[in-house]
C-alpha cells in the first residue's frame, strides 16, 4: 500500500512544555511487548517512529504555577518553534474538534499532547476535561502530558484514569542550590515561595510524582534544559538518579535565550550550549539510559510531523467549518497505521542485516563523519536543499549509522531573506552545518553548492528517495575509498 504524504502542506510554525523524548531502534528491539505497544507509534519515544507519525499539541492550560528564568509566554512569532508559544487558546470543546479534525486530515497523527502553554496540571480543570473527553470519544489517540512537576503527584490518580500512559515532567536538577538560579519562584499552597526553599519543594515534588507514576506503570520522560555555567555540569547526576527511579527516556534540549523573546535569561544574554556541547553531554548521559535526541522542542500548539507545523491549516474558524465523521475516519487510520507499521517493521529488519553485513564486510580503520541529510519523513532523502527547514544529523563510522541531533536552517526566524545582519539564510544555514563533511538532498542548486564546497561540506543529490541510513552509508564508503577520512577538509581544519 502506498502511504500517504504527511507534508504536502506548508509547515508553518511549531509543542512538550519546556518541560518535552526517543528511543532507538536498537533500544526498540529490547523492550517488552507492552512497553514495545506503547512507544512503536510515538513520534516522541521512539526515533523510529518520529518519521512516520506526528503528534499534535491543544492549548487548553494558560496558566503556570512556577516561573522559569528561559520562560515567557507572551511573546509570540509565527516562524518561530519555542515552547510556551502558541497563537490561539482553546476551551476543551474547542480542542476536542480540533483534535478530531486533525486525526480525520492526518490519519498518521497518533499522539495528542498538552503542553502548555502554561503547565497542564496547574490548569486540571482544561486539562482533564479535555483528556476524558478524548478517551471517550476518539479512543484510537495516544494522549499524552508534559509538566513542570510541582502539582504531579496530586494529579497521578486522575492521569491514571483517563488511559494517559506518557507523562514528561521537565527536571532541570536535583539541587536546591541549582535550582534556585533556574526558578526564582513557585506558587504553592495559596504563596509565593522564592529561592531554595522554592526549588527544593519543586524537586521534591517532581521526584515524588516520578516514584508515583513508574508505581501505576505510566512512562515517564524527562526533559531537562541545558544551561551552560548553571546546570551542564550536573545533568548526568540527573540523568543517573531519574533512570536508577525507572524512567524511560531522558531528553536534554539546549537551552534557547534570545534577548527578544524577554525572558530572564535572554535578556541576561546567558548563552546556550553549542551542538558539541549538547552533543557530548547527551553521549555523556547516555550508558544504558535511552536518551531523545530528536526532540525538536515544539510550540504548544503544533500540529504535524515532528519538525513541521500544520496548525494554520486547523485554526478555530477552519475547524468550525469542518464536519467529520470520526467513526469513518477511525476506520482509516487503523488501516494506514497497520500500513505504516509493517512498513517500519520491513524496514527495521532489513536495516539491522545491511547493518551486520557492513560491520563484516569493513575492514575500514576510518574516523567517524558527520552529515546533514533532508528530509520531511518516512526515512527517505526526499527533501530539495532550498526547501529544507531542518536537516537531520548522521554520524558514520565503521559502527554504522547513528542519528545524533537536528539542526535548523533558519533558526527562528524565517521571514525574511535576510536576518538584520546582512547575513542570507543561506549562509546562516550553511553555517548552521558546521562539522558535518556532507549534505544529502534531493536536488541542490549551483550558488549552494559553491557555498557548501567552499565551506568544506560536500554536497550530494545523488540519494534521492533512497533510505536515509543506507545513502549515508553509501557516501562514507565512498568518501572512504577515495581517501577522504584520512584526514579533515582543510576547510574544515582552518575553521576548528
Ligand atoms: Fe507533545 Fe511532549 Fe507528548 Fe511529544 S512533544 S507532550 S512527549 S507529544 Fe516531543 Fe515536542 Fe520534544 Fe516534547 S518533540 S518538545 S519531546
Ligand atoms: Fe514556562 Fe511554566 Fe513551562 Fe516554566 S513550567 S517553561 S514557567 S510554562
Amino acid at each position: 500500500m502506498q502511504l500517504p504524504v504527511l507534508n504536502e502542506a506548508p509547515a508553518a510554525k511549531s509543542g512538550c512544555s519546556t518541560s518535552s523524548c526517543g528511543s532507538t531502534e536498537n533500544q526498540m528491539d529490547a523492550l517488552p511487548d507492552s512497553i514495545r505497544e506503547k512507544v512503536q507509534n510515538h513520534p516522541c519515544y521512539s526515533e523510529d517512529a518520529h518519521h512516520y507519525f506526528a503528534r499534535m499539541h491543544v492549548a487548553v492550560a494558560p496558566a503556570c504555577n512556577i516561573q522559569c528564568h528561559y520562560c515567557n509566554r507572551k511573546y509570540d512569532c509565527s516562524n518561530e518553534s519555542r515552547p510556551g508559544v502558541v497563537s490561539e487558546l482553546l476551551t476543551p470543546d474547542q480542542a476536542v474538534k480540533k483534535t478530531m479534525a486533525v486525526a480525520a486530515t492526518i490519519p498518521q497523527m497518533t499522539v495528542l499532547g498538552i503542553a502548555g502553554p502554561g503547565d497542564p496540571l496547574a490548569n486540571p480543570e482544561r486539562t482533564f476535561e479535555t483528556f476524558r473527553r478524548l478517551s471517550e470519544e476518539a479512543p484510537d489517540i495516544k494522549l499524552c502530558v508534559s509538566t513542570n512537576g510541582l502539582a504531579l503527584p496530586d494529579a497521578v490518580e486522575e492521569l491514571s484514569k483517563h488511559n494517559i500512559d506518557h507523562v514528561t515532567i521537565t527536571i532541570n536538577c536535583v539541587d536546591p542550590e541549582i535550582g534556585a538560579k533556574i526558578y526564582p519562584w513557585i506558587f504553592w499552597n495559596n504563596k509565593r515561595i522564592k529561592g531554595k526553599k522554592a526549588a527544593k519543594i519543586l524537586i521534591d515534588q517532581q521526584q515524588k510524582g516520578l516514584e508515583m507514576l513508574i508505581a501505576k506503570g505510566i512512562l515517564v520522560k524527562v526533559n531537562s534544559v541545558m544551561i551552560p555555567g548553571i546546570n551542564d555540569q550536573h545533568l548526568a547526576e540527573v540523568s543517573r538518579v531519574v533512570k536508577s527511579k525507572g524512567a524511560f527516556l531522558h531528553n536534554v534540549m539546549p537551552l534557547i535565550a534570545e534577548a527578544e523573546h524577554g525572558t530572564f535569561f535572554g535578556v541576561m544574554g546567558q548563552r546556550g550550549p553549542t551542538p558539541d556541547e549538547l552533543q557530548d553531554l547527551q553521549d555523556a548521559c547516555s550508558g544504558d539510559m535511552n536518551m531523545m535526541r530528536h526532540c525538536r522542542q515544539c510550540r504548544a500548539d503544533a500540529v504535524g510531523l515532528l519538525g513541521e507545523d500544520r496548525g494554520d491549516e486547523f485554526t478555530i474558524d477552519k475547524i468550525e467549518e469542518m464536519d467529520i465523521d470520526y467513526q469513518a475516519a477511525m476506520e482509516k487510520r487503523k488501516v494506514i497505521h497497520t500500513a505504516i507499521q509493517a512498513e517500519m517493521d520491513s524496514k527495521r529488519l532489513e536495516k539491522a542485516q545491511k547493518a551486520e553485513q557492513f560491520k563484516a564486510e569493513a575492514k575500514l580503520a576510518t574516523r567517524p563523519v558527520l552529515m546533514a541529510v533532508a528530509t520531511l519523513g518516512q526515512g527517505l532523502i526526499n527533501v530539495h536543499f532550498g526547501h529544507a527547514k531542518e536537516f537531520l544529523i548522521y554520524e558514520a563510522s565503521p559502527d554504522g549509522v547513528r542519528f545524533i541531533s537536528h539542526r535548523k536552517a533558519d533558526q527562528y526566524c524565517g521571514g525574511d531573506s535576510t536576518c538584520g545582519d546582512g547575513e542570507s539564510v543561506l549562509q546562516q544555514t550553511v553555517r548552521a552545518l558546521a562539522g558535518c563533511e556532507a549534505v544529502l538532498c534531493s536536488k541542490i542548486g549551483y550558488e549552494p553548492w559553491d557555498l557548501l564546497e567552499a565551506a568544506g561540506i560536500i554536497p550530494n543529490g545523488e540519494h534521492a528517495m533512497e533510505p536515509i541510513e543506507e545513502a549515508v552509508m553509501a557516501v562514507y564508503k565512498e568518501m572512504a575509498s577515495a581517501g577522504k577520512l584520512d584526514a579533515k577538509p582543510e576547510a574544515m581544519r582552518a575553521s576548528a
